[in-house]
């Protein structure tokens, strides 16, 4: 009997420390395409790099969700797989995974795979991923964890600030009109993922300041009382330290931990972007 946690690279973590016994993490990449050029964005990804190539460059910029093969080849060797991808709304990854998992199942009748749309992406997966974590090493059966693991998605999150949305207008993930705001007069976006796995909207913040203000406010506005929160950001320290700065301020207990984007998510938030995953 081994487990399998998996994720696709909406998720920060490349690799994954304190496994319990019996249990691996593997992260599928999505890819980025500048150009000519295709950058896979796993371990050796390099993030900057990309970045750089897709500034400098005038050609258009996409990405591409893993395929059924890329997913079937991460199911190998297991027969207890958790799969989070991002959401389903606005990629193909959840359905390539699902079309997989029938795949697997036909040779591996026995294997258990539960699937989760995160609706979500960069810190709220990353949350998701540490949850399952937490509960394969409690001893949890495979249908208690599936129920555990699927009450703790009702109690995350995600808050994003972005200034910069080129790559998600061009991309068809975000409206022309809420694009055409932002990047304007210094704006940030500060929204939130949807019940339904789309970008919506919250609040238009002038300035670096207000949209830590924002972003707060909004937490709280959702019911955050002091959980835990995973903060992915695109070179955005400033951040990191502002909005942890007020939130230990209330919730002194508060467990806040924050990582660079994933390359996905870097290419989506953009320089400055920020995904922030959190408890309610
Ligand atoms: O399949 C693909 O090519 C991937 C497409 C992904 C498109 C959306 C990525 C969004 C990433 C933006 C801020 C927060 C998003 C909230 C999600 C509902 C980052």
């Amino acid at each position: 009997m081994t487990w399998k946690i998996i994720a696709d690279s909406s998720s920060e973590f490349k690799t994954l420390d304190q496994l319990p016994n019996a249990t691996q993490y593997e992260r599928v990449p999505l890819t980025i395409s500048v150009g000519d050029q295709t950058f896979v964005d796993d371990a050796q990804l390099d993030i900057d790099h990309m970045m750089e190539v897709m500034y400098a460059s005038s050609t258009a910029a996409s990405s591409a969700c893993p395929n059924t093969e890329d997913y079937l080849q991460s199911y190998q060797g297991s027969d207890k797989i958790f799969v989070v991808t991002i959401t389903g709304t606005l990629s193909g990854s959840f359905n390539a995974a699902r079309v997989a998992a029938e795949m697997y199942k036909e040779d591996h009748p026995d294997a258990q795979i539960h699937l989760i749309d995160s609706k979500s992406a960069g810190g709220e997966v990353d949350l998701i991923v540490l949850e399952l974590r937490r509960l394969i090493s409690e001893g949890l059966s495979f249908d208690e964890i599936v129920q555990k693991i699927t009450d703790y998605q009702n109690k995350t999150k995600l808050i994003f600030v972005l200034a910069k949305v080129d790559n998600l207008v061009k991309n068809g993930r975000l409206s022309k009109v809420v694009g055409a705001v932002v990047g304007l007069l210094n704006i940030r976006l500060v929204g939130e993922a949807s019940a339904e796995g789309t970008l919506e909207m919250l609040q238009k913040a002038r300035g670096h300041k207000k949209s830590v203000a924002a972003a707060y406010d909004e937490m709280i506005k959702s019911g955050y009382k002091g959980g835990k929160v995973i903060i992915a950001h695109r070179n955005n320290v400033k951040f990191v330290d502002q909005i942890s700065e007020l939130i230990t301020s209330n919730f002194a207990q508060a467990d806040i931990q924050a990582y660079p984007t994933s390359g996905l998510c870097s290419f989506y938030a953009e320089e400055g972007g920020l995904l922030m995953g959190y408890e309610i």
